[in-house]
Protein backbone atom coordinates (compact mmCIF):
# COMPACT_ATOMS: atom_id res chain seq x y z
CA UNK A 1 0.00 0.00 0.00
CA UNK A 2 1.48 3.72 -1.39
CA UNK A 3 -0.43 6.40 0.60
CA UNK A 4 0.17 9.49 2.15
CA UNK A 5 -2.17 8.85 4.67
CA UNK A 6 -0.47 5.50 6.13
CA UNK A 7 -2.21 5.83 9.63
CA UNK A 8 -5.40 5.87 8.01
CA UNK A 9 -5.10 1.45 7.54
CA UNK A 10 -4.64 1.06 10.88
CA UNK A 11 -8.02 0.41 12.49
CA UNK A 12 -8.85 -1.32 9.63
CA UNK A 13 -5.77 -3.59 9.40
CA UNK A 14 -6.42 -4.49 13.62
CA UNK A 15 -9.68 -5.70 13.23
CA UNK A 16 -11.57 -9.24 12.03
CA UNK A 17 -11.07 -11.32 9.24
CA UNK A 18 -7.90 -9.34 8.35
CA UNK A 19 -6.04 -8.78 11.84
CA UNK A 20 -6.89 -12.89 11.76
CA UNK A 21 -5.41 -13.67 8.63
CA UNK A 22 -2.66 -11.30 9.02
CA UNK A 23 -1.81 -12.73 12.66
CA UNK A 24 -2.06 -16.69 10.68
CA UNK A 25 0.76 -15.25 8.08
CA UNK A 26 -1.89 -15.84 5.33
CA UNK A 27 -1.82 -12.07 4.17
CA UNK A 28 1.04 -9.82 4.06
CA UNK A 29 0.57 -5.93 4.27
CA UNK A 30 2.62 -3.16 4.16
CA UNK A 31 2.81 0.46 4.01
CA UNK A 32 4.44 2.92 2.72
CA UNK A 33 4.42 6.68 3.19
CA UNK A 34 4.92 8.68 -0.20
CA UNK A 35 5.89 11.49 1.86
CA UNK A 36 9.17 9.55 2.41
CA UNK A 37 9.97 10.02 -1.05
CA UNK A 38 8.77 13.93 -0.82
CA UNK A 39 11.57 16.37 -2.61
CA UNK A 40 13.70 18.90 -0.68
CA UNK A 41 13.61 19.73 3.01
CA UNK A 42 9.95 19.93 3.46
CA UNK A 43 9.31 16.65 1.83
CA UNK A 44 6.69 18.01 -0.65
CA UNK A 45 4.77 15.83 -2.69
CA UNK A 46 2.71 18.02 -4.76
CA UNK A 47 2.54 21.38 -6.79
CA UNK A 48 0.28 23.03 -9.40
CA UNK A 49 -0.85 22.09 -12.07
CA UNK A 50 0.92 23.16 -15.36
CA UNK A 51 -1.66 25.35 -17.38
CA UNK A 52 -3.25 26.58 -14.24
CA UNK A 53 -6.29 25.07 -12.15
CA UNK A 54 -7.84 24.37 -8.68
CA UNK A 55 -5.85 21.78 -6.61
CA UNK A 56 -2.64 20.41 -6.43
CA UNK A 57 -1.35 17.08 -8.33
CA UNK A 58 1.16 14.60 -7.03
CA UNK A 59 4.57 14.56 -8.81
CA UNK A 60 5.79 11.89 -11.09
CA UNK A 61 9.29 11.54 -9.14
CA UNK A 62 7.79 11.04 -5.50
CA UNK A 63 5.00 8.48 -6.84
CA UNK A 64 7.44 6.91 -9.33
CA UNK A 65 10.37 6.51 -7.25
CA UNK A 66 8.44 5.27 -3.89
CA UNK A 67 7.04 2.52 -6.20
CA UNK A 68 10.36 1.20 -7.72
CA UNK A 69 11.92 1.29 -4.24
CA UNK A 70 9.02 -1.28 -3.00
CA UNK A 71 9.49 -3.02 -6.13
CA UNK A 72 13.05 -3.38 -5.49
CA UNK A 73 13.15 -4.99 -1.75
CA UNK A 74 11.28 -8.49 -3.60
CA UNK A 75 12.86 -10.66 -6.39
CA UNK A 76 9.69 -10.47 -8.57
CA UNK A 77 7.62 -7.35 -9.51
CA UNK A 78 4.15 -6.71 -7.73
CA UNK A 79 1.17 -6.15 -9.81
CA UNK A 80 0.62 -2.36 -9.67
CA UNK A 81 -3.01 -0.97 -9.02
CA UNK A 82 -4.02 2.50 -9.25
CA UNK A 83 -6.91 3.63 -7.25
CA UNK A 84 -8.78 6.39 -9.08
CA UNK A 85 -12.13 7.23 -10.54
CA UNK A 86 -10.72 7.61 -13.85
CA UNK A 87 -10.30 3.65 -13.41
CA UNK A 88 -11.88 0.39 -14.57
CA UNK A 89 -15.31 -0.18 -12.07
CA UNK A 90 -13.89 -3.00 -9.58
CA UNK A 91 -16.64 -6.11 -9.51
CA UNK A 92 -16.18 -9.67 -8.74
CA UNK A 93 -14.58 -10.53 -11.75
CA UNK A 94 -11.80 -7.92 -11.25
CA UNK A 95 -11.18 -8.70 -7.21
CA UNK A 96 -10.61 -12.55 -8.60
CA UNK A 97 -8.09 -11.09 -11.11
CA UNK A 98 -6.51 -9.08 -8.43
CA UNK A 99 -6.76 -12.06 -6.21
CA UNK A 100 -5.08 -14.20 -8.23
CA UNK A 101 -1.30 -12.35 -8.30
CA UNK A 102 1.18 -13.30 -6.11
CA UNK A 103 1.40 -9.71 -4.48
CA UNK A 104 -0.51 -5.92 -5.31
CA UNK A 105 1.06 -2.49 -5.27
CA UNK A 106 -1.62 -0.56 -4.17
CA UNK A 107 -1.46 3.45 -5.27
CA UNK A 108 -3.49 5.78 -3.57
CA UNK A 109 -3.72 9.00 -4.72
CA UNK A 110 -4.65 12.15 -3.28
CA UNK A 111 -5.25 15.64 -4.40
CA UNK A 112 -6.71 16.50 -7.68
CA UNK A 113 -4.56 13.36 -9.04
CA UNK A 114 -1.12 12.33 -10.53
CA UNK A 115 0.82 13.82 -12.98
CA UNK A 116 -0.11 11.87 -15.72
CA UNK A 117 3.39 10.76 -16.45
CA UNK A 118 2.76 8.49 -13.34
CA UNK A 119 1.02 6.46 -15.46
CA UNK A 120 3.03 6.35 -18.65
CA UNK A 121 5.93 5.08 -16.72
CA UNK A 122 4.50 2.50 -14.11
CA UNK A 123 1.58 1.54 -16.43
CA UNK A 124 -0.88 0.36 -13.66
CA UNK A 125 -4.31 -1.07 -13.80
CA UNK A 126 -6.37 1.56 -12.63
CA UNK A 127 -9.73 0.74 -10.31
CA UNK A 128 -12.41 2.63 -9.57
CA UNK A 129 -14.80 1.46 -6.82
CA UNK A 130 -17.74 3.19 -8.55
CA UNK A 131 -19.00 6.61 -10.75
CA UNK A 132 -18.25 9.21 -7.40
CA UNK A 133 -15.61 10.91 -6.34
CA UNK A 134 -13.48 10.01 -2.84
CA UNK A 135 -11.35 12.30 -1.16
CA UNK A 136 -8.39 9.92 -1.98
CA UNK A 137 -7.88 5.96 -3.01
CA UNK A 138 -7.59 5.03 0.57
CA UNK A 139 -10.89 4.06 1.44
CA UNK A 140 -10.86 2.11 -2.48
CA UNK A 141 -7.53 0.55 -1.41
CA UNK A 142 -9.70 -0.69 1.54
CA UNK A 143 -12.60 -1.73 -0.47
CA UNK A 144 -10.02 -3.82 -2.63
CA UNK A 145 -8.04 -5.26 -0.15
CA UNK A 146 -11.56 -6.32 1.53
CA UNK A 147 -12.68 -8.09 -1.17
CA UNK A 148 -9.64 -9.91 -2.27
CA UNK A 149 -8.58 -11.49 1.04
CA UNK A 150 -11.95 -13.25 1.30
CA UNK A 151 -10.79 -15.14 -1.52
CA UNK A 152 -7.46 -16.04 0.12
CA UNK A 153 -7.90 -19.84 1.41
CA UNK A 154 -8.63 -20.02 4.99
CA UNK A 155 -9.55 -16.26 5.31
CA UNK A 156 -12.81 -17.04 5.86
CA UNK A 157 -13.40 -19.57 8.96
CA UNK A 158 -15.92 -21.63 6.60
CA UNK A 159 -14.43 -22.61 3.76
CA UNK A 160 -17.41 -21.99 1.67
CA UNK A 161 -18.94 -19.23 2.51
CA UNK A 162 -17.07 -16.85 -0.04
CA UNK A 163 -18.03 -19.35 -2.97
CA UNK A 164 -22.12 -18.56 -2.05
CA UNK A 165 -21.80 -14.82 -1.87
CA UNK A 166 -23.78 -13.07 -4.29
CA UNK A 167 -22.16 -12.07 -7.42
CA UNK A 168 -19.57 -15.33 -6.91
CA UNK A 169 -18.33 -17.57 -9.47
CA UNK A 170 -20.33 -17.77 -12.52
CA UNK A 171 -23.47 -17.13 -10.64
CA UNK A 172 -24.12 -13.54 -10.76
CA UNK A 173 -27.14 -13.15 -8.41
CA UNK A 174 -28.02 -12.05 -5.25
CA UNK A 175 -28.02 -14.84 -1.90
CA UNK A 176 -30.85 -15.61 -0.87
CA UNK A 177 -32.76 -14.33 2.26
CA UNK A 178 -31.32 -15.37 5.45
CA UNK A 179 -32.80 -16.06 9.11
CA UNK A 180 -31.72 -16.52 12.52
CA UNK A 181 -33.29 -16.72 16.07
CA UNK A 182 -36.16 -15.95 17.07
CA UNK A 183 -38.66 -17.56 14.73
CA UNK A 184 -41.23 -15.18 15.22
CA UNK A 185 -40.35 -11.10 15.80
CA UNK A 186 -43.01 -8.30 15.87
CA UNK A 187 -45.75 -10.38 13.96
CA UNK A 188 -42.87 -11.78 11.43
CA UNK A 189 -42.41 -15.55 10.91
CA UNK A 190 -39.24 -17.29 9.59
CA UNK A 191 -40.29 -18.98 6.52
CA UNK A 192 -41.67 -22.58 7.07
CA UNK A 193 -39.67 -24.49 4.80
CA UNK A 194 -36.10 -23.75 6.75
CA UNK A 195 -37.15 -25.18 10.14
CA UNK A 196 -38.47 -28.33 8.00
CA UNK A 197 -35.50 -30.07 7.97
CA UNK A 198 -35.90 -30.80 4.37
CA UNK A 199 -32.28 -30.04 3.26
CA UNK A 200 -33.42 -30.45 -0.41
CA UNK A 201 -36.51 -28.52 -0.35
CA UNK A 202 -34.66 -25.43 1.79
CA UNK A 203 -31.94 -25.24 -1.52
CA UNK A 204 -34.84 -25.70 -3.52
CA UNK A 205 -36.27 -22.61 -1.34
CA UNK A 206 -32.76 -20.43 -1.84
CA UNK A 207 -32.12 -20.59 -4.98
CA UNK A 208 -35.97 -20.22 -5.89
CA UNK A 209 -36.13 -16.57 -3.48
CA UNK A 210 -32.01 -15.99 -4.71
CA UNK A 211 -33.35 -15.83 -8.52
CA UNK A 212 -36.87 -13.94 -7.64
CA UNK A 213 -34.70 -11.30 -5.27
CA UNK A 214 -32.72 -11.02 -8.14
CA UNK A 215 -35.14 -10.58 -11.27
CA UNK A 216 -37.11 -8.14 -8.77
CA UNK A 217 -34.16 -5.94 -7.60
CA UNK A 218 -30.87 -6.44 -9.63
CA UNK A 219 -32.56 -7.95 -13.41
CA UNK A 220 -29.25 -5.97 -14.82
CA UNK A 221 -27.30 -9.38 -13.25
CA UNK A 222 -29.34 -11.82 -15.10
CA UNK A 223 -28.66 -12.49 -19.19
CA UNK A 224 -26.09 -15.35 -19.41
CA UNK A 225 -25.05 -18.08 -16.84
CA UNK A 226 -27.88 -19.35 -15.38
CA UNK A 227 -26.93 -22.28 -13.35
CA UNK A 228 -28.98 -25.26 -12.22
CA UNK A 229 -30.11 -25.61 -8.87
CA UNK A 230 -27.34 -26.44 -6.30
CA UNK A 231 -27.26 -30.26 -5.00
CA UNK A 232 -29.14 -30.62 -2.43
CA UNK A 233 -26.09 -30.38 0.39
CA UNK A 234 -27.11 -30.44 4.06
CA UNK A 235 -26.35 -27.52 5.84
CA UNK A 236 -24.27 -27.32 8.91
CA UNK A 237 -24.77 -24.64 11.18
CL1 LIG B 1 -10.36 4.49 -6.51
N1 LIG B 1 -10.42 7.04 -5.90
C1 LIG B 1 -11.04 8.21 -5.73
N2 LIG B 1 -10.35 9.28 -5.34
N3 LIG B 1 -12.34 8.38 -5.95
C2 LIG B 1 -13.02 7.29 -6.33
C3 LIG B 1 -12.43 6.04 -6.51
C4 LIG B 1 -11.10 5.96 -6.29
N4 LIG B 1 -13.37 5.17 -6.91
C5 LIG B 1 -14.50 5.87 -6.95
N5 LIG B 1 -14.29 7.13 -6.61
Amino acid sequence: MLTLFPEMFSGYLGQGHLKRAIDAGLVQIELANLRDFGLGRHRQVDDRPYGGGPGMVLMAPVVVECVEAVQSLAQRPAHVVLLTPRGQRLDQKVVEGLAGRERLLLLCGRYEGFDERVRKILQPEEISIGDFVLNGGEVAAMVVIDAVIRLVPGVLGDEDSSRQDSFSGQERRLEHDQYTRPREYRGLSVPEVLLSGDHEAIARWRHEEGLARTKRERSDLLGQNQTEPPPAAPYFD
